[in-house]
C-alpha cells in the first residue's frame, strides 16, 4: 500500500447546534434594578439640595447654616418657624458638609439625631427650639438665607 494521500477538501457544514440555554439572569437583573432604584434616588436628592442652594443663590447668598450657638439663635430668630440649614450628608452618609464646602464645626442636634430615618436623611433642619434634625431633603420647609457682610 502506497504512502497516505494528501487531506481531503473540507466537508460541508454541519447542521446548526442547539441554541445555548441563556442561563439563569435573576441575581444579575436585581442587583441592577437595585442600582436603578439608588441611582434614581440620589439623582431626585441632588435636586433637592440643588434646589435650596439656589433658593438663596438667586440672590447672591447662601443658605443660613450656624457656626456657634449664637448664629444658631440669631437664625432661629429669623426664621420664626422649623427651617432648612445650609448642611448635608448626602455626600458621605454621616459626613455632614456645608453646602458652601467644608466639614461642620458646630452643631446642635437633638438628642439621637442624626439618624437618617427611614429612606434616608441627608438636610438638616433647625427646629423651633434651636435643635437639629437630620431630615428628607424631599421635605417642604422655608431657609433662611444668609449675605456676605
Ligand atoms: C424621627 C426623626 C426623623 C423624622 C421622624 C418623624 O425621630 O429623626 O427625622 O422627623 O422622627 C424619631
Ligand atoms: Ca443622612
Ligand atoms: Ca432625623
Amino acid at each position: 500500500m502506497g504512502p497516505p494521500g494528501n487531506t481531503g477538501a473540507s466537508g460541508i457544514p454541519g447542521p446548526r447546534g442547539q441554541k445555548r440555554d441563556h442561563g439563569d439572569n435573576s441575581v444579575a437583573e436585581a442587583k441592577l434594578a437595585n442600582l436603578e432604584r439608588e441611582l434614581q434616588s440620589l439623582r431626585s436628592e441632588l435636586d433637592h439640595t440643588k434646589k435650596l442652594k439656589a433658593v438663596c443663590a438667586g440672590l447672591q447668598a447662601t443658605v443660613a447654616a450656624p457656626k456657634n450657638a449664637e448664629e444658631n439663635k440669631a437664625i432661629q430668630d429669623v426664621a420664626k418657624d422649623t427651617a432648612f440649614l445650609g448642611i448635608t450628608d448626602e455626600a458621605t452618609e454621616g459626613q455632614f458638609m456645608y453646602l458652601t464646602g467644608g466639614r461642620l464645626t458646630y452643631s446642635n442636634w437633638k438628642k439621637d439625631e442624626p439618624n437618617d430615618h427611614g429612606s434616608g436623611e441627608d438636610c438638616v433642619i433647625l427646629l423651633n427650639n434651636g435643635l437639629w434634625n437630620d431630615i428628607s431633603c424631599a421635605s417642604s420647609f422655608i431657609a433662611v438665607c444668609e449675605f456676605p457682610a
